[in-house]
Formats: C-alpha cells, sequence, structure tokens
C-alpha cells in the first residue's frame, strides 16, 4: 500500500482484474465472448470491412484454445499480457495476431492490411501512406530479403526500430478500454 501514484496499467491488481470480471459478466453473462460480443464489448461498431477482419484476427488471437469463444481467463491472460507482459512475450503475441494465415511468417500484404485496419480504428497522425510504411518496414528489418517477416527477423527489428515498434504498441492499444472500465465504475 501507500504506492498509489505508482498504480499504472503495468501493476495490474486484484482489485483491477476483479473490474474487468465484473464488466466481463454484465457485458457477458454466459462468461463465453462470442465474435459479435466482443466487437460489442470494445465498441466496435459500424466498421470498414479492413477493420472488421482486423478486429476478427484479434479475437482468434485471444482465443487460446480456438473454441471460437473468449472466456474469462483467456480475456485476463490477453489483457494482462497486453498491458504488462514483457517485450518479447508482447512481441511474439503480436507476430501471431499479425500472421493472419498463420503460416508462421508475415507477408506483404498481411502487415499492409492489419496497418490500414489500425489506422481505420484508431486514425493516423502520419503522413506517410500505409504502403510506403510497409514497404519501409520490409527495407528494414526484412534481414534475408526474403519478402517475409520470420518471428526472428520481426523480434529483431521490431527492437531496433522504434517507428514500428511504437506502431504496434498502438495497434493493441487499450487505454481507452481502461477508460471506459473506470468510469463505468465511477457511475456505478
Ligand atoms: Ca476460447
Ligand atoms: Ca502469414
Ligand atoms: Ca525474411
Amino acid at each position: 500500500m501507500g504506492n498509489a501514484s505508482s498504480s499504472t496499467v503495468d501493476d495490474l491488481q486484484a482489485v483491477e482484474i476483479h473490474h474487468w470480471y465484473k464488466k466481463f459478466m454484465i457485458e457477458c453473462p454466459s462468461g463465453q465472448l462470442t465474435l459479435h460480443e466482443f466487437k460489442q464489448f470494445f465498441g466496435l461498431r459500424g466498421l470498414s470491412e479492413q477493420a472488421n477482419s482486423y478486429v476478427e484476427q484479434m479475437f482468434r488471437t485471444f482465443d487460446m484454445n480456438k473454441d471460437g469463444s473468449i472466456d474469462f481467463m483467456e480475456y485476463v491472460a490477453a489483457l494482462s499480457l497486453v498491458l504488462r507482459g514483457k517485450i518479447e512475450q508482447k512481441l511474439r503475441w503480436y507476430f501471431k495476431l499479425y500472421d493472419v494465415d498463420g503460416n508462421g511468417c508475415i507477408e506483404r500484404h498481411e502487415l499492409l492490411n492489419i496497418l490500414k485496419a489500425i489506422r481505420a480504428i484508431n486514425g493516423c497522425d502520419r503522413d506517410i501512406s500505409a504502403e510506403d510504411f510497409t514497404n519501409r518496414v520490409f527495407e528494414k528489418i526484412d534481414a534475408n530479403g526474403d519478402g517475409e517477416l520470420s518471428l526472428e527477423e520481426f523480434v529483431e527489428g521490431a527492437r531496433k526500430d522504434e517507428e514500428f515498434m511504437e506502431v504496434m504498441m498502438r495497434s493493441l492499444d487499450l487505454t481507452h478500454i481502461m477508460t471506459m472500465i473506470r468510469n463505468r465504475r465511477h457511475s456505478v
């Protein structure tokens, strides 16, 4: 106790988990979040086709046992990884998220689609187009130049390239969700 000033998202308290649990059970009394509920949960409606497929990919990444729904354990595992996992763990997570067809590497079109989806959801404050940004990333981190990013290239590259890292971190930025949960808590 007594260290309240440092209670940021990176030290996730039991009380926080409890509130997520409440939120989860309110939105999802069955305890199993389907894709449809997942979108509602995160307030994602009226998305473009691209943003939609990104959200679906995120859903599949959360659904670790692949049974088509997210239970509370999967939800907490995902959130705590995103909010306070080690860089290496996070990067592996992002890799899985970005490798949409699951073939073990990220192709150019996979990265491009993801970047477009992120922009559609989060907005974009950059001058550079998603296409140019993708090309730049591949120039920098596709070490063997085969047009695909292996897990190794991805992890190494992201560590070296701050700009790319920042874009990725933002792609799973759950700050607005935390805010939503906090607001709900205060209004109860
Ligand atoms: Ca599941
Ligand atoms: Ca792939
Ligand atoms: Ca490569």
